[in-house]
């Protein structure tokens, strides 16, 4: 097959290939999109934990950007991690530079094992100044709380919070309802129009490394699709959740998920 779209992804490395930037590119090709990249930060990480986080010069992001954007146009943006306010002003300005509103902000916050992927003056800055600039935005529950200032204990809070998010200035908002204690998982899709609940039986693993990553990168290729919002986050959830349930159980940690769940090899490559 032939590429269906070009995603432009902007996010960390994770050297376990689970999360972060890795994540998002298995998906990508996985969905049958280009995937073009900017890493902001590189980190050193196994299924048990981060070790140690470099940042990438902004910008040097900022070139990586530009550059590549002036070559090939992408159809839509997926934005991960983010750790200083120095580097979302260099994506504030590069975003300037391309034409196109199907803008995925994923606010990368904490990783799995408790490990800070921002620091505090990034969070501000991404709530003031990079959320108006989203298409979607797509927080877990301790993101939403945090950039709401709200605590969230129910799907009715979750609804609130993402009220509050639309009046920041997200087009659309899916807050990911994972980290609730309940047997369904529902994911909260939010925008002035309308309030969407994605209701799905909870698959019991440890092994979920990288699931918020996925889903941004896997909604923002079927965006590029032209599938619109809905159906877009439909589809994606239904993408994460069949790869946490092939469990591929890599590493004594939080293992990944198997990206490869979309994909059957042509007979001439078996
Ligand atoms: O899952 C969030 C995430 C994003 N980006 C990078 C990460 C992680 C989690 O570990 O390492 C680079």
């Amino acid at each position: 097959m032939k590429p269906k779209a070009k995603i432009l992804i902007i996010a960390g490395s994770d050297s376990s290939g689970g999360a972060g930037i890795q994540a998002d590119i298995k998906t990508v090709t996985a969905l049958g999109c280009y995937a073009m990249t900017a890493v902001t930060a590189i980190t050193a990480q196994n299924t048990t934990g981060v070790k140690s986080i470099v940042g990438i010069p902004p910008k040097e992001i900022f070139n990586q950007i530009f550059f590549t954007v002036r070559d090939i146009k992408p159809d839509a943006i997926k934005i991960g991690m983010l750790h200083s306010e120095e580097v979302i002003k260099n994506i504030i300005k590069s975003l300037k530079k391309i034409k196109t509103n199907k803008v995925v902000l994923d606010p990368v916050m904490v990783a799995k094992g408790g490990f800070k992927l921002i620091n505090n003056r990034a969070i501000i800055a991404l709530e003031k100044q990079l959320i108006k600039k989203s298409y979607l935005l797509t927080p877990n529950i301790p993101e939403a709380e945090i950039l709401t200032k709200t605590k969230i204990n129910t799907p009715e809070d979750m609804i609130l919070a993402g009220s509050i998010l639309i009046n920041k200035g997200a087009s659309n908002v899916l807050i990911k309802g994972g980290h609730l204690k309940s047997k369904f998982v529902r994911d909260v899709l939010i925008n002035k129009k309308e309030i969407k609940v994605f209701k799905n039986k909870r698959i019991n693993t440890k092994n979920t490394h990288g699931t918020g990553c996925t889903l941004s990168s896997a909604i923002t290729a079927y965006l590029a699709c032209g599938k619109k919002i809905n159906k877009a986050c439909e589809l994606a959830i239904k993408y994460v959740n069949q790869a946490i349930g092939s469990k591929i159980n890599y590493g004594k940690g939080h293992g990944p998920i198997n990206h490869l769940t979309s994909v059957s090899l042509n007979k001439e490559f078996k």
